[in-house]
């Protein structure tokens, strides 16, 4: 596609469905089977009754306009196609106004385990599901307004990891253990995995100063994760004004994406019927 001359202002495209070959239908099969088997019982119900609200399926990557026509109904939110990563302030006036930016392109088939940028896999299979759950919705819809405020106040590198530990990277609590919701994760065969079963990473009770604090791994599976108890929990966090928590924030040095301090509540994997 010419990018160039179809990037609008807001950076959105034409997805072109019709454009997509056999080949990239079948990266996509492929991704979707493999998280199928391992997500059944890894993944947040939230997130599995999304794919199943949406019709998402293993068949072929999903026409932006007919999950818009069922994401619109349930929560008001729509998928806009965009080239790639766009600037930060170019996609919180996205969230803000309730349309999530999904890239088009999907990786080759050498990339099936690990890619760098966001594909139409990551996007659309990881992220869109979850915006299905009204309160989640919300979520994303307060963070993309924090995100324009924190813009302003030279202070998106502590949102930022919010959203990284949250959205991307979250796993919540429920009566039949830890589940994970992140797109991150349960678009990884690998770290859907690890994230419940390993030994090696800190799985932290969510702590919004704590995780403004801590940074984050973009190359290997995280070091650390938050675990929240509900996603109203997520929202409300949202709902003061950040301003007096980024002076505060100030004040504190930097965490490494594996620290471990003596206010972390670490929270057990609990996972009954889990594979030996
Ligand atoms: N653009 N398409 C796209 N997808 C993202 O996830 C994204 C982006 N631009 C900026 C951005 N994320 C991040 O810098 C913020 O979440 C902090
Ligand atoms: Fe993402």
């Amino acid at each position: 596609m010419d990018g160039a001359s179809q990037t609008a202002a807001d950076y959105t495209v034409v997805q072109d469905w019709a454009g997509y070959g056999a080949d990239a239908h079948a990266v996509w099969r492929t991704l979707f089977r493999r998280q199928a088997t391992v997500l059944v019982d890894r993944a947040a119900p939230e997130f599995l009754a999304g794919i199943a609200a949406l019709s998402v399926t293993a068949d072929a990557i999903p026409d932006f306009r007919r999950l818009n026509d069922v994401l619109d109904r349930a929560t008001g939110w729509r998928i806009v196609a965009v080239p790639g990563l766009v600037p930060d302030a170019i996609f919180f006036e996205h969230l803000a106004n309730r349309r999530f930016p999904s890239t088009c392109f999907i990786r080759r088939p050498e990339q099936l385990d690990y890619i760098e940028e966001p594909d139409v896999f990551h996007d659309i299979f990881g992220h869109v599901p979850m915006l299905v759950n009204s309160v989640f919705a919300d979520y994303m819809q307060a963070y993309g307004q924090g995100g324009l405020k924190a813009l302003g106040l030279g202070s998106l590198h502590n949102l930022a990891r919010l959203y990284w530990y949250t959205v991307e990277f979250g796993l919540i609590r429920t009566p039949a253990g830890l589940r994970i919701y992140g797109s991150g994760i349960v678009s990884s065969r690998a770290e859907s995995i690890y994230a419940l079963d390993s030994d090696r990473p800190h799985r932290l009770a969510f702590d919004l100063m704590r995780i403004m604090r801590t940074n984050y791994r973009i190359d290997d599976v995280q070091e650390s994760y938050f675990v929240i108890d509900s996603y109203a929990q997520l929202f409300d966090a949202t709902r003061p004004d950040f301003t007096p928590y980024y002076a505060a924030l100030r004040d504190h040095a930097d965490l490494a994406p594996g620290a471990l301090l003596a206010s972390d509540c670490a929270i057990a994997r609990d996972r009954p019927g889990a594979r030996a």
